[in-house]
């Protein structure tokens, strides 16, 4: 009896033993293809680590970037301030500006109104301006008249001839004797002989004849400056030489 329970024994712990073996046949393949599948996924690793390795750097790289852009923003906002500053500034500048425009058009619009009646004055003083031309060439013609009263007295004969002229040369006189005077002489009147042409004079020939003039032209402290060329055609006293006359 115990012989035919072991031997179901045996046979049942061998259909175990046979069914162990089965498992353990794909506990192996399931071992072999888990062992694969690790080889496969340690290689994934591998690659996953060089990747994860590279978006390390990438992502250092963009925290640089993110911290530079990051400094930018605050340099950007400090302008964006000072620009906003400087902005006001210029505000108040131009309504400062536009109020000074302001007060311009105002003072511009009174010179132009300045201006125009400066222009009616102009207009007045410039009629002003030709009755005064018409008045002075009257009084030029009066004054020529007195000039020439003055030069050709009739009654008041103030200066005298003494002989001298220089018609045939200007500026060598000669005496009527024919002789010259000397270069030397000291009795012009202060810048004398000038040839001068007086406006009244239309003929305009200077002066070429000499007279002596009395010291109340001179002047007391020159009586002995007295010579003055002057026109010919005037009449003088006239001064003439001779021999002395001795008394014994
Ligand atoms: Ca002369
Ligand atoms: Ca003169």
């Amino acid at each position: 009896m115990e012989n035919i329970q072991l031997k179901q024994l045996l046979n049942s712990t061998y259909q175990n033993l046979t069914l162990l073996g089965t498992e353990n046949n794909q506990l192996k393949l399931h071992l072999t293809a888990t062992l694969d599948n690790f080889t496969l996924l340690s290689a994934e690793n591998t690659q996953l680590n060089l990747h994860l390795k590279d978006m390390s750097q990438e992502n250092a790289q963009l925290n640089l970037l993110l911290k530079n852009t990051m400094q930018e923003n605050t340099q950007l906002n400090l302008l964006l301030k000072n620009t906003m500053q400087e902005n006001t500034q210029l505000n108040l500048l131009l309504n400062k500006t536009s109020q000074e425009n302001t007060q311009l058009n105002l003072l511009l619009k009174n010179v132009l109104e300045k201006n125009a009646q400066l222009n009616l004055l102009l207009v007045d003083t410039s009629q002003e301006n030709t009755q005064l031309n018409l008045l002075l060439n009257k009084t030029s013609k009066e004054n020529t008249q007195l000039m020439s009263g003055r030069q050709n007295p009739s009654e008041d004969l103030h200066s005298a001839w003494i002989g001298l002229q220089d018609i045939v040369t200007e500026g060598t006189f000669f005496w009527v004797n024919g002789d010259t005077v000397k270069w030397d002489v000291i009795y012009w009147m202060d810048q004398e002989p000038n040839n001068a042409m007086a406006d009244w004079d239309t003929s305009q020939i200077g002066q070429d004849c000499v007279a002596i003039v009395p010291p109340t032209r001179t002047g007391a402290e020159d009586w002995l400056n007295n010579w003055d060329d002057i026109i010919c055609n005037g009449r003088r006293h006239y001064i003439c030489e001779t021999t002395a006359l001795v008394l014994g």
